[in-house]
């Protein structure tokens, strides 16, 4: 029997995680945690927990007797782009806390099975753009990906030197209606949606051309948990895989709206993000994912933009 730990509960994957391993695994196996008091989303079992304080972790996987964690607490691309070292932080020092949780545990017999969130952010400006390879070059350039990349390392080290078994997914963009993302860059690709069912016209933050790779979220959430319930020896990567779902542009992604929903439009006002979008990948290369654990995306963009149009509950502009 499995328990599992969610860490950042509260945020747009963890909310819909925790439901889909309830789902799964039973609602008194699941414990959702997050900084704030408040569970969101009704979680039989929530903890408030810091992923910042090291004994809060090892007290609560003690008392639950915890066998997998989902780390997901993390500052995106364009917050931590307003406050670098509070990111660094938190991204860092919490993945840290989880590794080390486990290495400890696993050293007196209670192994832990981590997963932690990449992100496409780990590539940089000198990355092939175009069908990223899973190896290639990265040079990351905002503090978020710098911290994806170095976490990538880290979980690789930790799973050479430690044995523990940590698997990771570099995410594109997650599209989802459920719960709101929190300052990513790709989160146009959400706003554009409150615009369009608000009937207003949307002023993009991207240009319109700016491709990238994107993954809506039932696809995420059963990549996430696909790689999780893997045979170890199934895995041939301990850093992060490349998983692809769909590309497109902001031009794209109004168009099929608009053949939805007659009258929208979009205009382009770039910002900051942009620079961050164009040093992204454009699209990837996911073979290993597919070949290792049977990876399939299966959302395309039509069914997508149907899906978000009648599901999405309309936010204050
Ligand atoms: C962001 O835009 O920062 C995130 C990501 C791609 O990791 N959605």
């Amino acid at each position: 029997m499995e328990r599992i730990l969610v860490i950042g509960a509260n945020g747009q994957i963890g909310s819909e995680l925790v439901d889909a391993l309830a789902a799964q695994h039973g609602a008194d196996n699941v414990i959702a945690a997050d900084i704030s008091p408040a569970s969101l989303y009704g979680a039989k079992r929530y903890e408030v927990i810091d992923v910042l304080n090291a004994d809060r972790l090892a007290a609560v996987a003690e008392q639950y007797q915890i066998t997998q964690v989902y780390q997901l607490a993390a500052l995106l691309s364009a917050t931590g782009e307003q406050a670098p070292l509070k990111a660094w932080t938190l991204n860092m020092d919490g993945l840290l806390n989880i590794l080390e949780l486990a290495r400890i545990r696993g050293a007196a017999g209670k192994p832990l099975k981590v997963f932690w969130p990449s992100s496409i952010a780990a590539f940089g400006p000198n990355t092939p753009a175009q069908n990223t390879p899973q190896y290639t070059v990265m040079d990351p350039s905002t503090i978020y990906g710098i911290s994806k990349l170095a976490g990538e390392r880290l979980c690789e080290y930790y799973f050479q030197k430690y044995g523990v078994d940590v698997r990771s997914i570099r995410y594109p963009g997650i599209i989802s209606y459920k719960s709101p993302p929190g300052g990513g860059t790709t989160d146009y690709a959400i706003a554009i949606f409150h615009a369009a069912l608000r009937g207003e016209n949307y002023p993009c933050f991207l240009e319109a051309e700016t491709t990238l790779p994107m993954i809506y979220m039932p696809d995420a959430i059963r990549a996430t948990i696909s790689l999780m319930e893997c045979a170890a020896d199934k895995l041939s990567i301990r850093s992060s895989y490349n998983v692809a779902g769909l590309s497109f542009n902001p031009r794209e992604l109004a168009l099929v709206i608009e053949q939805n929903l007659p009258g929208f439009a979009i205009h382009y006002a770039p910002d900051s993000r942009q620079a961050i979008a164009a040093s992204w990948p454009q699209s990837l290369d996911d073979t290993v994912a597919r070949q290792d654990w049977g990876w399939q995306p299966q959302v395309d963009l039509q069914h997508l933009v149907t899906d978000m149009l009648k599901n999405v509950q309309i936010s204050p502009a």
